[in-house]
């Protein structure tokens, strides 16, 4: 079991017991020991196994704490969570996924309005009975309609990033047996998508059955929902929040169809649109079995075909959105897609001086041990009281550190930076003589991120003209599936940016994928050089950055228009004097 599912099950119990009422100091135990779980460099499962006394030595983890995670570890279960999820009812639960409502209210709407559901929370918000309940009102109410609809629109959709080691595991199990012989994931999943509905996998096998035995007896299938001869669909174990179930679909096929249906299932949808259109004008037709002419079979083996067959290369999934590939394929003009490998800097992380679990050296020890040659240290400023930002006297003490770290640990450049909020009134939250100091600065918003668009501009442009900004980070400020992004008028904000040389960044955390593809192609139009950080809060959250290269990937995004690719040297040429 991965520490960050140990982490998750202690955040559910917390939630639930919270719903349920139990006191904060139990919360707050649970609630560290799932934050503590997250951080820690050495596997949960491993420690555990050398028995409870091993696992108190951890800091915040106390003997009853201790025994719950052995238990977990070799049950995969916990007796207390499967209570609490008896006495909670899963559309309660649900709620806790409505923007701007905690458990406390939850636990309100439960225990006072005997609302269990989505749908009868809504019914009373829109009678007027939630803004009746005492501590709500009529602007909580609004709140609670609108974040629903967020809820709803998100439905069951799951982070790539969450999907990600499902599907890795299970293609890993199906690719072990020598009766298969290819097998790859398609759909959304391989145009490496924010949110992926569902699993679309592929295989050629000399006997079906056993690949479709394989999958459905997996540790991971929780459910077999339909299954033929070549095909089947399954319900994979929950994900990331408990409660979202992946589905998977898993489509045996021929060795000469396998290119055609890769092609196919791919998607998206658009894309093939267009596929078959230029195989119709070329008297051909694309199935997910072959291409044809009259009838007859003409390829379908390799993808490469069936692009060659309708007079293109062969297109990188990512760019399958009809959104110009088209032109650029034909024009020879696809672009070599940046790729991980690639990255030689992270530009955004925090420590435990704000809100991260790990100290500066760790961090610097971490990044250096994945190979990064340069990083900046970024934490919070001090409007952000909730992470314990810094003022300017612990931001100078704070970089003194930081320095000390950089005279212990070589071959990794270290720059003294910070996140800046800009405040709701264009302000920056740290004044102009800090902000000199500083050899990076991310300017962001948090807050305000509902104000109109005119004031959103104004707060941007005022930072982007801010002599010492560097970059702006996750510009939009959006949680995908959870809170939408500012109103933003990107092409005002990126041309003020390129005239004043600050960068733009895609934040690469899972949740956040910000700039979308969209702008960060349009950023890119503007010669803006991009950034591509993890905003990693815990020396696991280096792993994010794959995420934002995917993002990046689909932007078309190739080596140069990344800033953070270059050698250290490189990227200080990008730098503002
Ligand atoms: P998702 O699962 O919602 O994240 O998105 P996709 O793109 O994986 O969509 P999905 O799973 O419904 O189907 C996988 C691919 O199969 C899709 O991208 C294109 C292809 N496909 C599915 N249904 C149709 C269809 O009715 N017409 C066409 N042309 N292609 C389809
Ligand atoms: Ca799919
Ligand atoms: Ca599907």
């Amino acid at each position: 079991m991965q520490n960050a599912e140990v982490a998750r099950l202690f955040d559910e119990l917390a939630d639930l017991l919270e719903i349920q009422g139990a006191n904060a100091f139990r919360l707050r135990a649970y609630r560290n020991a799932s934050r503590t779980i997250e951080g820690l460099t050495e596997s949960i499962a491993d420690l555990a196994a050398k028995g409870p006394s091993a696992l108190t030595e951890i800091p915040g983890i106390g003997k009853e704490l201790a025994n719950k995670i052995v238990v977990i570890v070799e049950t995969g279960e916990l007796p207390q969570l499967e209570e609490a999820r008896e006495k909670v009812p899963p559309g309660v639960v649900q709620m806790l996924r409505i923007p701007g409502i905690g458990p406390k209210k939850v636990a309100a709407l439960f225990n006072e309005l005997g609302v269990q559901t989505l749908d009868a929370l809504k019914a009373a918000a829109q009678d007027g009975e939630v803004a009746k309940l005492k501590g709500f009102g009529k602007k909580t109410a609004t709140i609670i309609l609108e974040g629903l609809e967020q809820v709803e629109q998100a439905g069951n959709r799951v982070y790539l990033a969450d999907a990600r080691p499902l599907v890795d595991e299970i293609l890993q199990s199906l690719r072990a047996l020598d009766s298969v012989t290819q097998c790859s994931v398609a759909g959304s999943f391989r145009r490496s998508r924010e949110t992926i509905g569902d699993v679309d996998v592929l295989a050629t096998s000399t006997d079906s059955e056993e690949a479709m035995k394989t999958l459905a007896e997996h540790s991971l299938v929780e459910k077999v929902l339909a299954s033929g001869s070549t095909k089947m669909r399954v319900r994979l174990s929950p994900v990331f929040d408990g409660q979202t179930k992946l589905e998977m679909d898993l489509r045996v096929v021929p060795d000469e169809s396998y290119g055609a249906a890769m092609q196919y299932f791919t998607g998206s949808k658009e894309h093939n649109i267009v596929v078959r259109r230029r195989a119709l004008d070329l008297g051909l037709s694309v199935n997910e079995y072959a291409v044809t002419r009259d009838g007859e079979y003409v390829c379908g083996r390799t993808e490469q075909e069936v692009y060659e067959a309708v007079g293109l290369p062969w297109i990188p999934p990512e760019l399958r959105e009809s959104r110009g590939e088209f032109e650029l394929a034909e024009q020879g003009r696809l672009p070599a897609l940046v790729e991980l490998a690639d990255m030689r800097g992270d530009l955004h992380m925090h420590t435990t001086a704000t809100d991260g679990n790990a100290s500066i050296q760790e961090m610097a020890e971490a990044a250096k041990a994945r190979g990064l040659q340069y990083i900046a240290i970024t934490d919070h400023s001090k409007r952000v009281t909730m992470a314990n930002g810094l003022d300017a006297d612990r931001l100078r003490a704070h970089w003194k550190a930081i320095d000390k770290v950089r005279g212990k640990i070589s071959g990794i450049e270290i720059l003294s930076g910070i996140e800046c909020d800009i405040l709701e009134d264009a302000s920056m939250d740290l004044s102009d003589d800090v902000l000199a100091e500083a050899d990076w600065v991310i300017a962001v918003l948090h807050y305000g991120l509902k104000q109109p668009r005119e004031q959103i501009n104004k707060r941007l442009l005022a930072a982007i003209e801010n002599p010492h900004v560097s970059v702006i980070g996750h510009p939009s400020g959006r949680i995908i599936s959870r809170r939408p992004g500012a109103d933003i008028s990107y092409g005002d904000v990126f041309k003020a940016a390129a005239d004043h040389g600050v960068m733009m960044e895609i934040n690469a955390h899972r949740s956040r994928l910000d700039l979308d593809e969209i702008h960060a192609a349009a950023a890119k139009d503007h010669g803006i050089p991009i950034v591509i950080s993890t905003d990693a809060h815990s020396v696991h959250g280096f792993a994010e950055m794959e995420n934002g290269i995917c993002q990046a990937r689909r932007a078309g995004l190739q080596k140069d228009d990344v800033a953070n690719t270059r050698t250290f040297s490189r990227f200080q040429k990008l730098l503002r004097k």
